[in-house]
């Protein structure tokens, strides 16, 4: 295969990062080349990403990677969070987009069960309920919808910017709710019946499809005009393929702001059982269905420490938690445990206090210090996402032997502790930069300088990760 370095712009929802990967010795060697805030911004009419300065700081990290490997670069991929989008017509984006936590949603998931009931929709497209899918946001959208000609998702949008290719990357466009999750295309009847012209719909790419070079305009800033490829642009997808496991029974924790918690399938579970518990049928690469369950993560973790240090930068605050973590796992006795997962936890803001808004109207006593409230949030997500592995195993009909935690959960001791525990399953801890290296591995194989398949894909990330182990029952005390 072709020799060459390639690029991962990997967008998180607190923070984005810019990644050079090569494949060498049959391992992948990654490089750190820039790091920035996301930092969403509200304005009168609701939540935005402020994407204009995410592909500022794309752009800038890619010429920065150019500038250090003059000439090396053969491909660049993007991946973000999933389910939102930019509008355009004529090629021109329509309004700053939204962010998934903006309160409109709510609006839309009526108007679409007025059309469509709960049991059709999953029946039709397999996600499990959130009220920030797609479908839901473009029903609450407005009069901007009526303009559009195109809609794209964030990863699709930034390729655009790239390339002047719109297209609809397939992982991405499974997070929808516009797509049949058995035949991976459009379901254009669903979207038609929603009001929806289908022409909005781009044209649907696998991962690894090369999109195109860099338009002009874009190599003069970033210095050359080296290929886009289309990877897993759904973070969570990116993160699913680089999974470091060589066996069938694995269950799978991808821990950013969200926990992402399921099981690599071949078909989806589209039964009433599995509505009822609520869970997805994403799409993942190779023809897999990424059955899973969207669990709070990190977010109340770096939502409280926001809340108690206002106006401290991301550094201070990270070495806070640290501090708190490490008080936190000296704490003895049994913590109050809440549900991660209650809507109340949804929105930005004063989470401490929500947590005890929670506990007072469940009876719980509520934790007593920042302290407590740390160790009471990481017990509780423990908990839930020991439950959601066992519903997946079940809802499956799947044996489990190994969870395996990715991302920035990854490096979270106690969590990864407190979840061996309460699932009574070994835990793999790492790579916690899981979604930049599905995103660097995608472009590799897609260069040829990995064998074709997942298998292989995951047998270089296997070779690339350094795991901690985690044993039920190893606390220490
Ligand atoms: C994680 C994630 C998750 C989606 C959510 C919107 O970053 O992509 O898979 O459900 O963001």
């Amino acid at each position: 295969g072709a020799d060459g370095a390639v690029a991962a712009v990997d967008l998180g929802a607190s923070s984005g990062r810019v990644i050079l990967g090569r494949v060498e010795d049959g391992a992948l060697r990654t490089q750190h080349i820039a790091r920035f805030a996301n930092d969403p911004v509200r304005t009168r009419d609701g939540l935005h990403w402020n994407l204009l300065e995410l592909y500022r700081q794309a752009l800038a990290g890619l010429a920065l990677a150019e500038r250090g490997a003059p000439g090396e670069i053969i491909s660049a991929g993007v991946d973000s969070w999933a389910v939102d989008y930019g509008l355009l017509r004529d090629g021109r984006l329509l309004g700053v987009p939204y962010h998934y936590r903006d309160a409109r949603c709510e609006a839309g998931v009526a108007r679409v069960h007025e059309i469509v009931a709960p049991e059709a929709l999953y029946a039709a497209n397999g996600l499990q309920h959130l009220s920030f899918n797609t479908v839901f946001q473009l029903a609450a959208e407005g009069p901007l919808l009526e303009l559009a000609d195109r809609m794209l998702m964030i990863p699709d949008l930034l390729g655009y910017w790239l390339t002047g290719v719109a297209s609809a990357e397939l992982s991405n466009a499974s997070t929808t709710g516009l797509l049949d999750p058995r035949t991976r295309t459009w379901d254009t009847a669903l979207a038609e019946r929603l009001g929806l012209s289908p022409r909005i719909l781009p044209p649907l790419v696998e991962a690894g499809t090369r999109l195109g070079p860099l338009v002009p305009e874009v190599a003069e800033i970033v210095g050359r005009a080296f290929d886009v490829t289309a990877v897993a642009s759904h973070d969570t997808a990116s993160a699913v393929a680089a999974i470091p496991s060589s066996r069938p029974d694995f269950a799978y924790i991808s821990c950013g702001t969200w926990g992402l918690v399921g099981l690599e399938l071949d078909a989806p579970v589209l039964s009433e059982e599995a509505r009822l518990a609520n869970f997805t049928n994403e799409g993942g690469i190779d023809g897999t269905t990424r059955f899973l369950h969207n669990v709070m993560g990190l977010w109340l973790l770096s939502e409280s420490l926001r809340h108690w240090y206002p106006g401290s930068s991301d550094a201070q605050r990270s070495s806070r938690l640290q501090e708190l973590l490490a008080e936190a796992s000296r704490l003895g006795g049994p913590v109050p445990l809440f549900d991660v997962n209650d809507l109340s936890f949804m929105p930005p803001g004063d989470i401490p206090g929500r947590i005890d808004a929670w506990c007072a109207r469940h009876g719980e006593r509520a934790p007593g210090t920042p302290a407590e409230t740390v160790r009471s949030i990481v017990e509780s997500l423990a908990a839930a996402f020991a439950d959601a592995v066992r519903t997946a195993a079940e809802l499956a009909g799947r044996d489990v032997s190994i969870i395996h935690i990715v991302g920035g959960g990854s490096l979270n001791a106690l969590l990864c502790q407190a979840l061996a525990d309460r699932s009574g399953l070994p835990v793999l801890a790492g790579p916690v930069e899981a979604t930049a290296m599905g995103n660097l591995l995608v472009q590799a194989q897609a260069a040829g300088q990995v064998d074709p398949g997942l298998d292989a894909l995951r047998a270089v990330a296997a070779r690339s990760a350094s795991l901690t182990t985690y044993t039920p029952g190893a606390r220490s005390r």
